[in-house]
């Protein structure tokens, strides 16, 4: 049976020998600052009526970088959550993807405007676009993982839930399966400690959702999320073990949500206290003062960064308005089945 140690939770302070070149750990830091900026200006532009639907991903961005960099992404599979914007960046999505998405405009590569924003996918980038029931694509990462396995492919398939959605019948089935199986299937559970209102203790009696992996017989393990470091060593241990045939590991990381669930939710249910304190620990700023340290970013290069970005986002946010308009007479497309009606084979002429 696969090892279930105790869970251990990861710190970034033995970074230096996970042999990221100062290159990659600057690629790494500009993929999390336009996730950010990117995400800020979704939710102004759903404040000033232009978005009709965003789900934020602010104080999760140092985990979804860390779990990133530690895949293929020419040869696994992403089946990301709602939250996963830095996952989808680095997958290979633009600005200008994700505000076509946004707008819902027929050019938009993820669905053609079709589904709702934040449910990525895209058949070039590997990433499977997803159900809005939640943790429906953890099943659906069970069985790429188990083709993959069929067809003796080397890919891994990451696929990502929120805590609240490992409560539910689709999170039990998934991981039983692919333990059995021992599948190429990384779990990845970004927790923020709610499940929109519910906080985490009246989610589940465990004290960690790694706990829940042990029932399952896979490993599960819990590492700090805003630590991009941390994060990055426990996903490249995890698929490093699937890719050996070892099969699943959930990973949980521990994250913070700034924003409210979505641009629908008004927060109340948490006192402003404990949103700024959550502020204390920003992965944007830990990450930025990890690489200043190390000597691989300094201000006046975090400064053009951000002018470059922030001029990337603003074309973008342009584009996507700019960009035609999806037709009405489409509006049933892909919704319902066209159909004729046809009586039997002989009035049809074929006795
Ligand atoms: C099966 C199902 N139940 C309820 C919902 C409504 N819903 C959407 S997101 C969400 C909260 C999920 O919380 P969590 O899994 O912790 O992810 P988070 O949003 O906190 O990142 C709920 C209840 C849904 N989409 N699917
Ligand atoms: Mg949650």
């Amino acid at each position: 049976m696969a090892s279930t140690a105790p869970p251990t939770v990861g710190t970034g302070s033995d970074a230096d020998d996970l042999g990221l070149s100062p290159d990659v750990l600057r690629q790494m830091y500009e993929e999390m600052l336009l996730t950010r900026l990117l995400d800020e200006r979704m939710l102004q532009l759903n404040r000033i009526g232009k978005a009709p639907f965003v789900i934020s991903c602010q104080g999760q961005e140092a985990a979804q970088i860390g779990a990133a960099f530690a895949l293929d992404k020419d040869k696994d599979w992403f089946l990301p959550y709602y939250r996963d914007l830095a996952i989808c960046i680095h997958a290979g999505m633009t600005a200008r993807d994700i505000m076509l998405n946004l707008f819902a405009k027929p050019d938009d590569p993820n669905s053609g405007g079709r589904q709702m924003p934040g449910h990525y996918g895209s058949r070039k980038l590997r990433i499977v676009t997803g159900s809005s029931p939640v943790a429906t694509q953890l099943l659906h990462a069970t069985g790429v993982a188990y083709a993959a396995k069929l067809r003796r492919e080397d890919s891994v398939a990451y696929t990502s839930v929120g805590e609240g959605g490992t409560s539910t019948g689709d999170f039990h089935e998934a991981l039983n399966f692919a333990a059995i199986h021992k599948l190429p299937v990384l779990f990845f559970v970004e927790n923020n400690q709610y499940a929109i209102s519910v906080p985490m203790e009246k989610q589940m009696a465990v004290e960690r959702v790694a706990d829940r992996a042990r029932g399952y017989g896979l490993p599960g393990v819990t590492v700090d999320g805003t630590d991009v470091f941390a994060t990055f060593r426990a996903v490249r241990e995890a698929a490093d073990r699937a890719r050996r045939g070892d099969g699943p590991t959930l990973v949980e990381a521990m994250v913070q949500r700034f924003q409210p669930h979505s641009g629908d939710d008004d927060d109340k249910y948490r006192s402003r206290e404990e949103v700024a304190a959550l502020r204390e620990r920003d992965p944007l700023v830990l990450f930025r003062q990890a690489l200043e340290e190390r000597g691989v970013l300094d201000a006046a290069r975090v400064a053009e960064l951000t002018g470059r970005i922030r001029a990337e986002i603003d074309a973008a946010t342009d584009y996507g308005e700019a960009a035609r308009e999806m037709d009405p007479a489409t509006l049933e497309a892909h919704v319902f089945a066209k159909y004729e009606v046809r009586s039997t084979k002989y009035e049809q002429g074929t006795k």
